[in-house]
């Protein structure tokens, strides 16, 4: 397969999503994972969303970040209709914060899971870090680079402690 054949996909309800869904987008930009992003809609079009679940895995596709406001079906949907990891993120939501879709995404029954992050731009930043820390079981590029994120992240507090005075 070409080497920059998407190994994750990045999917969302709406393009009013993709101010949180970027986030997800940087980190895999950031280790130098390729993806591909695009709007699914569950309820909008759920003829397309089924396609994409269905065809991810023979795409090349290894994991799926699904995020979604309100009454979030997408992330479980594209689950119920694939194998791959499906990582969720609840979109914050205008009437209710986001509650609505960290349940809507969360609750799912035995048998389809999905990976629930935090809501909004901290949990789709997750989203992209689980993806990659996914692919890194069998990429020891990506292994380093992430031991290598996280001693940026341990540096940073010592740096945080030093201003401190
Ligand atoms: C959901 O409805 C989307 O995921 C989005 O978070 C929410 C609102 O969509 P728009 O009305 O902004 O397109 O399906």
């Amino acid at each position: 397969m070409a080497e920059n054949t998407p190994l994750v996909a990045v999917v969302m309800g709406s393009a009013s999503d993709w101010e949180t869904m970027k986030h997800a987008c940087e980190m895999l930009d950031q280790f130098e994972v390729p993806y591909s992003k695009q709007v699914v809609s569950a309820h909008r079009t759920p003829e397309l969303m089924a396609d994409f679940a269905h065809s991810a895995r023979e795409k090349g596709i290894h994991v799926i970040i699904a995020g979604a406001g309100g009454a979030a079906h997408l992330p479980g949907m594209v689950a119920a209709q694939t194998t791959l990891p499906v990582i969720g993120v609840p979109v914050r939501s205008h009437a209710l914060s986001g509650w609505d879709s960290l349940l809507s995404i969360v609750q799912m029954p035995g048998g389809i899971p999905v990976a629930t992050t935090a809501v909004g731009n901290s949990g789709a930043t997750n989203a992209g870090l689980l993806a990659v820390s996914i692919l890194s079981t069998t990429d020891e590029r990506l292994a380093k680079a992430l031991q290598e994120y996280r001693e940026g992240l341990k540096k940073k507090v010592e740096e945080s402690n030093a201003q401190l005075v």
